[in-house]
């Protein structure tokens, strides 16, 4: 199979962003450049996810970050790892981190693109060695080069990012990204220390029967979402929910499904982090064919007001995701 430049499956990362930059004429280099600089990272913090329950690197750090949550020792050593990466790299003046409460600003004044990065979601399963992952968008800056990043070239909608990917620690380590032209996936080899094109033109397909929620908060669901829950027991879809949104999306992105995580009472906005979660995910899912909203709007228009804002989320297959907005728009209407 041959992704949509006819490069081969078995394609490395690095051949791969070359051949994408050839096909951009004003290309400069600085996005593939921060490409590898993630690969780069990626690899690290693999190694360390692989190593944690040998060097006790399990477990919580002891501390909490900005949203109040317990801080894994391994969040706290992938974020160091990404940050560092995109200092040394020089590509970056500024990042937005989920271990971080303020933005950080790595020197490189004159680094064109911004960086919002979930550098180890679903942190909680790593002692029990469920598939965890790294999310990332990718921004230019709207500020003139020659000094830090500013909140407004951080706060940007969706639709102005130019890359995003995630990176799934699972039963094999895999990057999936995106700059605009399709979603590619690359599969690790450990033994060469090289991401190889596995998953040339990631299409997903337009409908599914697997559905992604948290039901043990079925009863504070909006009524919408209760009622496409239950239409999906009615046509006996599969629940699947393994509680690390990395590994929910890729599986639905490859076989067809819908991932929820709607208002609760305990996550009245939802749980998830518009900036560096679902507008990274948002992107990739249209890129593939998919649709990402909150119910009501499309994920990457939402204009961001503050860093670490959450929103709900309704990602996947575009009929499925069409389907539970009926039943949520249905509601408005009634009330
Ligand atoms: P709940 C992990 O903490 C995470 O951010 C996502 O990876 C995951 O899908 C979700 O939260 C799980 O949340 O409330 O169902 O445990």
């Amino acid at each position: 199979m041959n992704d949509k430049l006819g490069l081969p499956v078995g394609t490395t990362l690095d051949r791969f962003i070359m051949r994408k930059q050839e096909d951009f004429p004003y290309a400069t280099g600085e996005l593939s450049q921060l490409l590898r600089d993630i690969a780069l990272a990626a690899k690290i913090v693999n190694r360390e996810i692989n190593r944690a329950g040998l060097l006790d690197v399990t477990g919580a750090y002891g501390q909490q970050n900005v949203q109040g949550e317990d801080q894994q020792k391994l969040d706290v050593i992938a974020n160091i790892r990404f940050i560092r990466a995109l200092r040394n790299g020089g590509e970056v003046c500024t990042i937005v981190s989920e271990e971080e409460d303020g933005v950080i600003q790595t020197g490189n004044t004159k680094g064109k693109y911004i960086v919002a990065i979930d550098p180890l979601d679903g942190s909680s399963n790593i002692d029990v060695n469920v598939s965890i992952g790294t999310i990332f968008s990718i921004y230019r800056r709207l500020s003139d080069q020659g000094c830090d990043g500013t909140m407004e070239d951080c706060l940007q909608s969706g639709v102005r990012q130019v890359g995003a990917g995630y990176v799934i620690y699972g039963s094999s380590t895999m990057l999936v990204y995106t700059t605009g032209n399709g979603v590619n996936g690359f599969t690790y080899d450990m033994t060469l220390g090289e991401f190889f094109l596995s998953h040339p033109n990631i299409c997903t397909p337009k409908t599914g029967s697997i559905y992604s929620i948290n039901e043990g908060s079925f009863n504070s669901f909006p009524d919408g979402v209760k009622q496409y829950v239950n239409y999906c027991k009615e046509n006996n879809y599969s629940a699947r929910y393994i509680g690390s949104l990395v590994a929910d999306f890729h599986r639905n992105l490859l076989k067809g499904g819908i991932y929820m995580y709607p208002p609760t009472a305990k996550s009245p906005n939802g749980k998830l982090r518009l900036m560096y979660e679902c507008n990274a995910l948002a992107f990739i899912v249209e890129q593939a064919g998919g649709k990402a909203t909150n119910g009501s709007q499309r994920i990457m228009e939402l204009v961001p007001t503050e860093l670490h804002q959450r929103c709900p989320l309704f990602i996947g297959s575009t009929e499925m995701v069409n389907k539970v907005e009926e039943y949520l728009k249905a509601e408005v209407e009634v009330h």
